[in-house]
């Protein structure tokens, strides 16, 4: 199991190599804000756990293990920010909560939230139904202040 520092690096790797079709060590360093240094440190790492190929000349490629890790934590963050976006959580919000959340579930409750958000993608209507309690809260709240 990946630490969710590893974790980190290999959903910004996967993505990068997503839209540029490779990831340098000065574009992860950028992508996660850290010195290129750790970056190297980490990929060396990585490399080590066989999730990717680091030549320090030619760049890095991720192995199949590492393209199929890399996906899921794409994937649960994705899915993570669809899951608070339906609920109504302000946007604002969305992409720090996620990245403060998603290390700390199980599979099982990502599987779940997948559901949840299948059942309000489903059917528009299920989604005004939120909302209404929604508003029906915020009156509450109002109220009670
Ligand atoms: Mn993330």
């Amino acid at each position: 199991m990946p630490t969710p520092s590893m974790e980190d690096y290999l959903e910004r790797i996967y993505q990068l190599i997503e839209e540029k079709g490779y990831a340098r060590v000065s574009d992860i360093a950028e992508a996660l804000e850290v010195h290129p240094s750790s970056v190297t440190k980490m990929v060396q790492k990585l490399d080590k756990k066989d999730y990717l190929v680091y030549e320090k000349y030619r760049g890095l490629v991720l192995t199949s293990k590492g393209k199929k890790v890399g996906k899921r934590l794409v994937y649960r963050h994705e899915l993570l920010e669809d899951f608070l976006h339906i609920i109504g959580v302000d946007k604002a919000y969305i992409y720090e909560d996620v990245e403060g959340i998603e290390h700390h579930l199980s599979w099982d409750a990502i599987d779940r939230i997948g559901d949840v958000v299948q059942f309000f993608q489903e059917k528009e209507e299920r989604i005004r139904l939120l909302r209404d309690i929604q508003k029906r809260n915020e009156w509450n709240e109002i109220e009670e202040t």
